[in-house]
């Protein structure tokens, strides 16, 4: 292990001891940051961007890194690749894991092998860095649609999201590895998730990457917003199933890459917004790299809009 980022330093005139300098990774392209907090400590799970990767996606494995304190990383290495996946083809895509009575759930994106149809894998693990295997040895669901996130209710109903250029959803069973009834798609309403200038096929600003979750009583879902180059949109509801209201921007389009992808989260008693840019040298829509900012939510439960930052 070592340490990928490092305190903020002496050129900082008011350095925040609680966040490290961006990007969070510096030895690799990262990508798709999809936070989890568990037992004190955030592990920050990536897609990783192949070195040289200049005109399409080259994403073969998923990463891992860990920290106590926002500040200094721990690189926990790849415990979940294409390999893991025998029916898998390539694009190891925008996933996210989540802990259940002591397993870690990672869902992720990725190209059937035969038909080259996208679908969603879970891989388990009974350790949050892994390693991780193929918990079906089948797709969990293939729809032809990317970007699962994951969350648990407070009832204990688990849900997952994903999707481009539909959003779904289906409720997971228990055992986070089956779901009951079909898939279903969520209303993409202008007044869910606002107005696609121009646009006639997509409507909406929804695009890909939801990231849902709960906070007091409501319900989140921030989501990368058009396209392309995205911006990070939000809306808001008041059950895990909508209806959703489109509350606006949290990261205007910015930062050297086409993509972003958002991942929110409380850490001892601060809130975080986790995103991807294109800041590393030799950074861009292929190479791209995540980073962090702290925020504090509006007395009302919005969330404030953000700007990028690097070191
Ligand atoms: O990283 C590959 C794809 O780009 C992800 O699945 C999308 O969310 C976008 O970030």
């Amino acid at each position: 292990a070592f340490v990928a980022a490092l305190l903020s330093t002496a050129a900082d005139p008011s350095p925040d001891p609680a966040q490290a300098d961006n990007p969070i990774v510096q030895t690799i392209y990262t990508a798709d940051p999809a936070p989890l907090v568990h037992n004190g400590r955030v592990y920050l799970y990536t897609g990783h961007d192949e070195d040289g990767s200049t005109s399409s996606f080259n994403m073969k494995d998923w990463r891992v890194y860990s920290s106590d304190d926002m500040a200094n990383w721990t690189d926990h290495g790849s415990p979940l690749s294409l390999d893991t996946f025998s029916w898998a083809g390539a694009n190891a895509w925008a996933g996210q894991a989540i802990e259940r009575n002591g397993l870690f759930y990672w869902y992720v994106p990725t190209s059937e092998r035969t038909t080259g149809q996208f679908a969603i894998g879970v891989a388990v693990s009974n350790s949050p860095t892994g390693p991780f295997w193929d918990a079906l040895g089948h797709p969990l669901v293939m729809n032809g649609e990317i970007d699962p996130t994951v969350f648990i209710d407070t009832d204990g109903q688990a849900y997952l999201y994903w999707g481009n250029p539909n959003l779904w959803y289906v409720k997971l069973n228990a055992d986070m590895i089956s779901y009951s009834g079909s898939p279903t798609k969520i209303p993409l309403t202008t007044e869910g998730f606002g107005t696609r200038p121009g646009s006639t096929d997509r409507p909406t600003l929804y695009e890909e990457g939801p990231w849902v979750y709960k906070r007091g009583s409501l319900y989140y879902n921030v989501f990368a917003a058009q396209c392309c180059q995205e911006f990070i949109g939000y809306s808001t509801a008041p059950s895990p199933t909508g209806p959703w209201t489109y509350r606006g921007t949290v990261m205007p389009a910015q930062g050297n890459a086409f993509t972003n992808h958002p991942g929110v989260i409380d850490f001892k008693g601060s809130s975080y917004f986790f995103y991807h840019n294109g800041a590393l040298p030799g950074g861009g829509g292929f190479t791209r790299s995540v980073a962090v900012e702290k925020f504090t939510y509006n007395a009302d439960g919005t969330i404030p809009q953000m700007n990028m930052t690097t070191a």
